[in-house]
């Protein structure tokens, strides 16, 4: 088998670029043509160091940009491997955390914003409530280990939750323990393309492709429960789903 020194274009020291952007550049060429394919293990710092003659600084601060961009992680004990992209199955009505903890990905979240307030003309005619319903609105970036995958904006009905704390890491969790959780759901994809804001958010660039994926969930007795919009970065994720032909 090929060592990883030779996948990689040669770095140059006499260049006016840093040797651990060479580096990470390098190894973010190989992922991108699959010459270190999904879940491929990188060899430990050490080993990479001494094979490249760099130093381990070097190799961890190349590394640490690729586990910021998203295309490597980390795993306590295990090493540093290549992300697989997340396939998400779009006909499945799981959430985010199930979907990450499914793929041996730990889900975590940072808050934007966590807000009471009345539903919009907009969510009304989603939701089908009536103006001046209350509903608790969540506003996340959705990260799997240290990558940010999305940004998500969530709208529930107020009266589905005991109160807007009641959602600590998982939405879906806070809702099932309430007897709220939704088994039915429509959903709409889009292509989008990433705002500056969006981009800083989700540590991509702008301009770069996204998909915004849209679910209104509905609860047993055919009411709404949630309006989500979610931006998902367009080279994290593969949207699958099995057809059958119409009987
Ligand atoms: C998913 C759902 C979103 C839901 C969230 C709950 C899609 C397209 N959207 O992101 O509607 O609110 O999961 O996740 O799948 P949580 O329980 O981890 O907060």
């Amino acid at each position: 088998m090929n060592s990883l020194s030779q996948k990689l274009r040669p770095l140059d020291g006499s260049s006016s670029q840093p040797l651990y952007q060479q580096l990470q550049r390098s190894l973010r060429d190989a992922i991108d043509r699959r010459l270190l394919a999904p879940d491929d293990a990188l060899p430990p710092e050490r080993d990479l160091a001494s094979e490249l003659s760099v130093s381990r600084i070097t190799v961890r601060k190349a590394i640490d940009g690729l586990v910021t961009e998203g295309l490597l992680v980390r795993r306590q004990g295990s090493g540093t491997f290549v992300c697989a992209r997340v396939e998400k199955n779009f006909s499945k009505l799981t959430s985010f955390s199930e979907d990450m903890r499914a793929r041996g990905r730990t889900p975590r979240s940072v808050w934007l914003r966590r807000a009471e307030g009345t539903v919009t003309p907009e969510e009304a005619l989603s939701l089908r409530s009536s103006p001046g319903t209350p509903v608790y609105r969540f506003h996340r970036i959705r990260f799997a280990d240290d990558a940010p995958m999305a940004i998500e904006y969530s709208t529930v009905l107020a009266s589905c939750l005991p109160s807007l704390e009641a959602v600590e890491s998982s939405l879906y969790e806070a809702l099932e323990k309430s007897g709220n959780r939704p088994v039915r759901a429509l959903q709409r994809l889009r292509a989008m393309l990433f705002s500056a804001e969006q981009a800083e958010l989700l540590r991509a660039n702008e301009g770069d492709a996204g998909l915004l994926v849209e679910r209104l969930g509905f609860l047993k007795d055919g009411n709404a429960v949630e309006f989500s919009q979610s931006w998902y970065r367009g080279d994290t994720y593969d949207f699958v789903a099995e057809l059958s032909a119409p009987t």
